[in-house]
């Protein structure tokens, strides 16, 4: 277990790929703050764990951020690993993304990855001590169609993740990105992104659907002591759709 005695916050938990990290740091050890604006779904999944919590936070939403941190620090005494989960996965063509839809994407997946990784940096400084992954896509590498705003909020995250990566390396906390490729999550499934799943299976390496348990190796590897030389990178996890 690489993970025994670490506390990690994975956002976006209640379901899909951010229930499949939080699964796989528990099994690896940690105990983890599952945070969700689906509380319920939260702590659902938290009670299926031998060591973790559910809690209510959007991540859109500074206060939510600030006391999602603090729930972590109170209930296990510190934070060592933040994965950066949540976001909104849209489906809107071109002539439908006026600015309204623009901020409401930009929100929560680029202001929210901001805001988690300033408030739980700033706690992992105090231990210096501290491992981050922020959520891409491999979107930013193949510009998918009908996700414009998506695709820049994605391209934000991973610009972001090498800038936090050379400001907090002093601070022993590491600033990586995974990007995975279009995976079956409750999310995709029940969205129109579900009628691209043959098509995107024939440009992998690898013929199958990508499935949530298939990103959250790579997270736990990048969460661990042991990738402690690996930071600012991303990792595209896609069955070799795009071959980055
Ligand atoms: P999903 O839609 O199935 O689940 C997202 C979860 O995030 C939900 O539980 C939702 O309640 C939560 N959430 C949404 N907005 C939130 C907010 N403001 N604050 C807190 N929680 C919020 O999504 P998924 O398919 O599991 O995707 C998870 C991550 O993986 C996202 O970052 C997504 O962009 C990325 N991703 C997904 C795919 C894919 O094909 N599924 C591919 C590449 C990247
Ligand atoms: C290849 O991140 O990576 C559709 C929807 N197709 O959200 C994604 C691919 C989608 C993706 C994604």
């Amino acid at each position: 277990m690489k993970l025994e005695g670490r506390v990690a916050i994975v956002t976006g938990s209640a379901q899909g790929i951010g229930r499949a990290i939080a699964d796989k740091l528990a099994a690896e050890g940690a105990s983890v703050v599952l945070a969700d604006l689906n509380e319920e779904g939260a702590k659902a999944a938290a009670a299926t764990l031998p060591s973790a919590t559910g809690v209510r936070a959007d991540v859109s939403d500074e206060a939510s951020v600030k006391a999602m941190v603090q729930a972590a620090v109170d209930t296990y005494g510190t934070l060592d690993i933040l994965v950066n989960n949540a976001a909104i996965v849209p489906f809107t063509t071109w002539d439908e993304i006026d600015y309204a839809e623009w901020r409401r994407i930009m929100a929560v997946n680029l202001d929210g990855t901001f805001l988690t990784n300033r408030y739980a940096s700033d706690e992992m400084r105090k231990a210096g001590y501290g491992r981050i992954v922020n959520i891409a896509s491999n979107v930013i590498v193949a510009g998918t169609p009908n996700l414009a705003h998506y695709v820049a909020s994605k391209g934000g995250v991973f610009g972001f993740t090498r800038a936090l990566a050379t400001e907090l390396g002093k601070y022993g906390i590491t600033v990586n990105a995974v990007a995975p490729g279009l995976t079956e999550t409750e999310g995709t499934l029940a969205s129109p992104h579900a009628g691209a799943f043959d098509f995107v299976q024939s440009l992998q390496a690898i013929p199958r659907r990508g499935l949530a348990a298939d990103i959250a190796p790579t997270v736990a590897f990048l969460v661990s002591e042991e990738a402690r030389w690996v930071t600012g990178s991303m990792v595209v996890v896609d069955g070799g759709h795009t071959r980055h």
